[in-house]
């Protein structure tokens, strides 16, 4: 897959009556490179109609596009890939399905991280780093140390995501993430292109370092 460093996921609960696409493109403008379309409530439909709008804006700016969860929305749109959890369809049958499409997964402890990186994922999410208030089902936080064990072992790349800001986020890098997953932080922001300059700055200065 494309290099990437900072990765935004929907998320309209914060979104503070902002348009989707306005505020993914505003995101997008300010340097994300992945964005992922996470709806947990809607219709198929719903999310269907979404997703091909995401999938035409991500399109506009060639930023790689990801469908949490939902394979024949991916699937129908053309998106470049899923994002699945421990729950959902196993990695084994979801790459059948998907052939050479992206596959994300979110991984919590280091024995989850070993069987994606062994099953072929193409990344992985690590996380949640600290306290989240953004997904139902979270587990506790998985803090910094899980990060560092997954930068000594797993080969494949890994984004940090749960609960990361801008007051914090060097912490998880200093423990050895060179990518980073928001929610809430990106785009709940008043000035979502801002932070995400912000972030793409701190990012770039660390890769060079
Ligand atoms: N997955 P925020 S934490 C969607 O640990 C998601 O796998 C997580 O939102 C995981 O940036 C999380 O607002 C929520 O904390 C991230």
């Amino acid at each position: 897959m494309k290099e990437f460093k900072l990765y935004a996921i929907t998320g309209e609960e914060f979104h503070q009556g902002r348009d989707l696409i306005e505020v993914m493109e505003q995101a997008i403008l300010g340097g994300v490179d992945i964005i992922q379309l996470r709806d947990k409530t809607s219709s198929k439909r719903e999310v269907l109609r979404k997703a091909k709008a995401l999938r035409e804006l991500t399109h506009k700016y060639n930023v790689t596009f990801i469908v949490n969860d939902h394979i024949d929305v991916a699937l129908a749109v053309d998106a470049d890939g899923i994002h699945i959890g421990q729950d959902d369809l196993p990695l084994e049958e979801a790459r059948k399905i998907l052939g050479d499409k992206i596959i994300g997964i979110s991984t919590h402890k280091i024995e989850e991280a070993r069987e994606a990186e062994a099953g072929g994922a193409d990344y992985i999410g690590v996380g949640p780093i600290f306290h989240t208030n953004s997904k139902v089902d979270v587990v506790d936080p998985v803090t910094t140390t899980y990060i560092q064990q997954v930068a000594d072992e797993i080969s494949i790349p890994f984004v940090a995501i749960g609960g990361i800001k801008l007051h914090n986020v060097d912490q998880v890098l200093k423990a050895g993430a060179t990518r980073i997953c928001m929610i809430s932080e990106i785009v709940g922001a008043q000035d979502i292109k801002g932070i995400c300059e912000t972030f793409t700055k701190i990012l770039n200065e660390k890769g060079e370092v």
